[in-house]
């Protein structure tokens, strides 16, 4: 598929897409695009384009539709090669379901660990309409001894990177509610999100949603690309945090956790006395969210929040609870959703290695005051100065933003720049000692609150 892939990327020489951030969007990394949900986004049941979150582990492909096709191949009877127009003939199915990145809420952990610092909107809830992937590997004909399903889609990696393909069990494959979309909430894919095809796989986090599939291949062995067994691993229990764990001692992450989130009021904020309405949004995995329990006095009492009326199986709903401060004071609010198999979230995160689904319930501080302090003046912000090998080196592939957010100890930093030295950043030897020296002191890590 590479040489097709590429042959479609040669086509638009270094014309390669760049989006920008849209409104309001936390920006993570400009190009490859990585942009997070506004805390806003909590606040209608339908997440609109402009406001879902972005997560590209490459540079967005620019795909043009008269050169794009599906093709469909390995251990079937007969392989497809489809444009859209014939894929559409196949019986269009719509679900609404949360699509949420395994990596949301790493930056909540501690202690920090190199990759996106995801807070709490790297997820987001949409209306996707496609086919049932079932359908077009029924049309193509399952030979005996298929086992999985890979997926590649059409963006191509930076310089040595590895590149994203994943594959899934055939057992999810043939599942009626894993789709291959080609509309976003009535709308065909934005770029950013995989046009003209995504794979929509509701329950399961996003790393296995693949954007901008080409070409899909029936396997009868297990892939073992390195975006499935190196990357989006977890240990089966939790470890010692800090702790380095073997890929091969860890299992995929595949079913999202439950969890829920408050979204209209920001943790160590100042409010005046008064009835409060606050609200947010929880969502599970093929299990529905039952129950959003909201606590105002940091866990001593529970109460039912109000669940919205919007709901399908794989989608967030939405819940409020309106609350009037007894008093002045400083109160400390939790959050936690129960979903029909009687799951709930864990007070405190569990850590692993690469920081993936954090589910841990959620603490806003609330200062309810009447006379508010005059804000503390920010100290003014300190002149970086870069050093020359930092452009040189670091700054070519991305900008300086996916590396201002890390907080990591020198040994971790010495081993980002090493990662980096094998996708193909050039590091002149006698300068990595004041490189990472540079990263450890700027971006070292964060006090411990
Ligand atoms: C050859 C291109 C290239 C160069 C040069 C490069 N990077 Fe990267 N870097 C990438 C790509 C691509 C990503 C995004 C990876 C992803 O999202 O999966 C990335 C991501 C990162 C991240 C986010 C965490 C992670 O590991 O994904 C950090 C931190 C980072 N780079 C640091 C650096 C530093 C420090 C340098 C200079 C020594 C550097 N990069 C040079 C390609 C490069
Ligand atoms: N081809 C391709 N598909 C991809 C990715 C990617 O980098 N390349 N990122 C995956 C990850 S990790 C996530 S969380 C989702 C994000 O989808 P979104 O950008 O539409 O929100 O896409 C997935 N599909
Ligand atoms: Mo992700």
């Amino acid at each position: 598929m590479a040489s097709s892939r590429r042959a479609i990327l040669a086509g638009l020489g270094a014309s390669l897409l760049w989006g920008g951030p849209k409104t309001g969007m936390r920006v993570l990394s400009s190009r490859p695009e990585d942009f997070e949900m506004p805390m806003d986004g909590f606040g209608s049941w339908i997440t609109p384009v402009e406001k879902f979150f972005v997560r590209s582990h490459h540079y967005t492909p620019d795909v043009k539709l008269r050169d794009w096709k599906l093709s469909v191949v390995g251990k079937v009877s007969t392989p497809l090669v489809w444009t859209l127009d014939e894929l559409k003939k196949l019986p269009r199915v719509e679900l609404v379901s949360v699509l949420e990145c395994a990596g949301n809420g790493r930056g909540l952990y501690q202690p920090s660990m190199p990759g996106l610092q995801w807070r709490y909107g790297a997820v987001g809830n949409a209306r996707w309409a496609g086919v049932r992937l079932a359908d077009v590997l029924r049309k193509a004909g399952l030979q005996p001894g298929a086992v999985e399903v890979l997926f590649d889609g059409a963006d191509v990696a930076v310089g040595a990177q590895p590149e994203f393909q994943r594959s899934l069990p055939l057992k999810k494959a043939l599942s009626p509610s894993t789709i291959l979309a080609y509309e976003m909430n009535g709308e065909p894919l934005d770029p950013a999100h995989g046009f003209p095809l995504r794979l929509v796989v509701p329950g399961w986090a996003g790393d296995h949603w693949i954007k901008w599939v080409m070409k899909i291949e029936v396997r009868d062995t297990e892939f073992e690309g390195f975006f499935m067994k190196t990357a989006y691993r977890i240990p089966p229990r939790p470890v010692l945090p800090g702790s380095a764990v073997d890929p091969a001692q860890m299992v995929p992450v595949t079913s999202l956790s439950i969890k829920s989130v408050l979204a209209s009021h920001a943790d160590q904020s100042t409010v005046a006395p008064g009835p409060l309405q606050l609200t947010g949004a929880a969502w599970s995995h093929a299990a529905p969210v039952v129950a959003v329990e909201v606590s105002p006095d940091a866990g001593r009492t529970w109460k039912p929040a109000t669940l919205g009326a919007d709901r399908a199986p794989f989608a967030w709903r939405l819940w409020e609870f309106p609350w009037t401060p007894p008093g002045e004071a400083f109160y400390t609010i939790l959050v936690r959703a129960r979903n029909a198999l009687g799951e709930t979230q864990p007070l405190e995160p569990e850590w692993n290695p690469s920081g993936y689904s954090h589910n841990a319930v959620q603490a806003v501080r609330l200062h309810v005051t009447a006379t508010p302090l005059s804000p503390a003046a920010s100290p003014a912000p300190g002149q970086i100065v870069r050093p020359a090998t930092l452009e040189q080196s670091c700054l070519t592939c991305h900008t300086l933003e996916p590396i201002e957010q890390q907080r990591l100890t020198r040994a971790q930093w010495e081993r980002e720049v090493e990662k980096m030295q094998r996708w193909g950043a050039k590091v002149r030897p006698e300068l990595k000692e004041v490189l990472v020296d540079f990263l450890a002191n700027h971006y070292g890590v964060r006090p411990v609150r």
